[in-house]
C-alpha cells in the first residue's frame, strides 16, 4: 500500500456514511488516504496533534467533515500549512445550513475550501485536482474523469 497523501478527518463516526462517496472516489482515482475520527470540541487535543503532524506525516491535502457548529475544518486549518477542504454534514435540526455557515465563514488569513452540504464526492475530486497541479498522472485522471462525464 502506498503511504496516504490525503488526510480525511471527521467529527463523529456518525459522519462516516455521508463520507463514503469521498472514500469511494479517492479509491477510484487510486489516491491513498487515511481516515481519522475526532471532534474539534470533544477531542480538541487529538485534533490539534493530528493536524499539526499531517504535513510531516506526508499528507498533501486534508478533507474535514463535520456537522452542526462545524469548526473542525477551520481548527485543522489553523494548525497546518496544507490546503483544507471542508465538507458540511447535513443535520437533522437545520439541514446542514448550520454546518455550511460554520465552515465557510472563516476569518481572513485562515481559509478553508468548502464543498456543498454532504458534498463528499466533490471533496475527493477537488483533492485530486489539487494533487494534479503537481502530478501529471493525476491530472490525466481528472481529464479522463471529465471526458467520461461528457460521454455519459
Ligand atoms: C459533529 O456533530 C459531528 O461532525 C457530527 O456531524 C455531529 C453529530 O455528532 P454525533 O452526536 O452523532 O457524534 O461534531
Amino acid at each position: 500500500m502506498d503511504a496516504p497523501i490525503v488526510g480525511i478527518i471527521m467529527g463523529s463516526e456518525s459522519d462516516m456514511p455521508a463520507m463514503e462517496p469521498c472514500m469511494a472516489q479517492l479509491d477510484e482515482f487510486g489516491i491513498p488516504y487515511e481516515v481519522k475520527v475526532a471532534s474539534a470540541h470533544r477531542k480538541p487535543s487529538e485534533v490539534h496533534a493530528w493536524a499539526e503532524m499531517a504535513d510531516d506525516n506526508g499528507m498533501k491535502v486534508i478533507i474535514a467533515a463535520a456537522g452542526k457548529a462545524a469548526h473542525l475544518g477551520g481548527v485543522v486549518a489553523a494548525y497546518t500549512p496544507l490546503p483544507v477542504i471542508a465538507v458540511p454534514m447535513k443535520t437533522s435540526d437545520l439541514g446542514g445550513l448550520d454546518s455550511l455557515l460554520s465552515m465557510v465563514q472563516m476569518p481572513s488569513g485562515v481559509p478553508v475550501a468548502c464543498v456543498a452540504i454532504n458534498g463528499a464526492k466533490n471533496a475527493a475530486i477537488l483533492a485530486a485536482q489539487i494533487l494534479g497541479t503537481g502530478d501529471d498522472a493525476m491530472r490525466e485522471k481528472i481529464v479522463a474523469f471529465k471526458a467520461a462525464m461528457e460521454e455519459a
